[in-house]
């Protein structure tokens, strides 16, 4: 199902010729009213005016995370306060929040692309959408939920947590799309068994599940467990929020809204452009954006784009599932590993519970990783032969699938702590020796 037909299957063709002509006026806008964008272009030689095709993208200079902060809070805004209406922010690991603003005409575009994302799974005015993503400064809450209005559904907006009640609410009010974390669904799910609550007691149709990186094993766990089809939704605050890409019904990567935003993905190391089909880092170019418009914003995400025409009739390219963030890559003995590659492992081989968390530590100059799993209920924990076996079971289809030898703590179900928004996958003990 399509929310905008004409732009959703344009040529393209048309698409890049109105992405050149969008492109060109952002470069002119940011050029002139931004400062720090003035510096850089020029630092480059490059004149705001200069800029009319897409090729000349490559040519411009990278913004990232690190640029936001040292114009914290407002310093890159494009308008006045006055002209922006909502602000939004993202907690960094480090102090300040990574800020950014909306303007009037911003949030209709956002409401728009959010409706158009959910249109994209399914989600009609017949609907019944249950936001549990966070309300707040995220721009998870807020997203779904205007979107999702936008098209008419009728709005839960319950936010994360409490999730008994959430249950509880999805079978009295008759949800039938939930949108959270796919980390939060499948706390969803396990207190749903505990409360003696099927998948046939609930209408679920469409789980609406992003904003951190989950496997196609985990996809298959949670649409068991929740009967219903799980979509992943990817975004950003810098770049808007959820709905800069989301799959469609045919599940083969996420269509990213390329008439808003422009993607490239690059080597992450030498910052080249790659082509399509090689894995990367995810950069954003915002077209459209008034408040804090953004050229070539370096995400730190890993994935492919692919350009064949996907069987929806999308003509908007499509990116695979994120594999995780550059700043969540852990390096094993030389190896490079995302706690989204352990995840499938450990869904695949499907002995153990899907939640799990990497306890990363340092034994001289080397990281270890210790993977620690949770046995599914009734486990035999005083067995220690038993252990002993599943133990080395998990350890060698890791050892199989990925080539690292880690160490694995089998645990007590419940021991893991269960997420309410973005999972926390990595605990990471090496700063205990290095402040010291
Ligand atoms: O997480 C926006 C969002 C809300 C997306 C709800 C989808 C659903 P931030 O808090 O700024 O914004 O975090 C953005 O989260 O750079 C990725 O590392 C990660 N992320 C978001 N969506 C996905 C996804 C929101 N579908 C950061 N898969 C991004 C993997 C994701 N990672």
């Amino acid at each position: 199902m399509y929310w905008d037909q004409a732009t959703e299957t344009m040529s393209r063709e048309q698409l890049e010729e109105l992405q050149a002509r969008r492109l060109s006026a952002l470069v002119g806008r940011v050029g002139a009213v931004v400062p720090f964008y003035r510096e850089r272009l020029a630092a480059r030689g490059i004149h705001p005016s200069d800029v009319h095709r897409l090729d000349d993208l490559r040519h411009l200079p990278f913004t990232t995370k690190k640029d936001l902060r040292d114009n914290y809070p407002y310093g890159l805004f494009a308008v006045g306060l006055r002209e922006v209406v909502r602000v939004h922010a993202s907690s960094g690991t480090t102090g300040k929040p990574t800020v950014v603003g909306y303007t009037h005409h911003d949030l209709e575009t956002w409401q728009d692309l959010m409706a158009r994302a959910l249109t994209a799974v399914g989600v009609t005015r017949d609907s019944v959408v249950q936001v549990a993503y966070g309300y707040g400064l995220f721009t998870g809450g807020l997203g779904v939920h205007y979107g999702a209005e936008r098209i008419g559904a009728s709005v839960i907006p319950i936010s994360g947590g409490n999730t008994k009640r959430q249950v509880m609410l999805a079978q009295d009010f008759g949800t039938t799309c939930l949108a959270c974390t796919p980390s939060y669904a499948l706390t969803i799910a396990e207190t749903m068994a505990e409360m003696g609550v099927e998948p046939k007691d609930l209408k679920l149709r469409q789980g609406v599940f992003g904003a951190e990186p989950w496997t196609n094993a985990m996809r298959r766990e949670i649409e068991t467990k929740l009967g219903l089809q799980a979509y992943d939704i990817y975004g950003l605050s810098e770049i808007i929020g959820p709905g800069v890409a989301i799959e469609c019904e045919a599940k083969t990567g996420l269509h990213v809204f390329e008439d808003h935003f422009l993607v490239e993905v690059i080597d992450p190391e030498t910052g080249e452009p790659l082509p399509y089909g090689e894995k990367g880092e995810l950069v954003f170019t915002t077209l459209t954006k008034e408040a804090l418009p953004l050229i070539r914003y370096r995400t730190g995400d890993i994935s492919v784009l692919h350009a064949e025409r996907c069987a929806c009739g999308r003509v908007f390219v499509r990116m695979e599932k994120v594999k995780g963030r550059t700043d969540d890559m852990l390096i094993i003995r030389g190896v490079n590993v995302f706690p989204s590659q352990v995840e499938a492992v450990l869904l695949e081989l499907g002995e153990t519970e899907p939640h799990y968390q990497l306890v990363v530590d340092r034994t001289g100059t080397l990281d270890e990783v210790e993977v620690w799993v949770e046995v599914p209920p009734g486990f035999p924990m005083d067995e220690v032969r038993r252990l002993e076996e599943l133990e080395r079971r998990v350890r060698g289809a890791i050892e199989s699938v990925l080539g690292i030898s880690v160490r694995v703590k089998l645990v007590e179900p419940h021991t893991i702590p269960r997420s309410e928004g973005k999972a926390k996958r990595i605990v990471d003990r090496r700063e205990l020796y290095e402040n010291n």
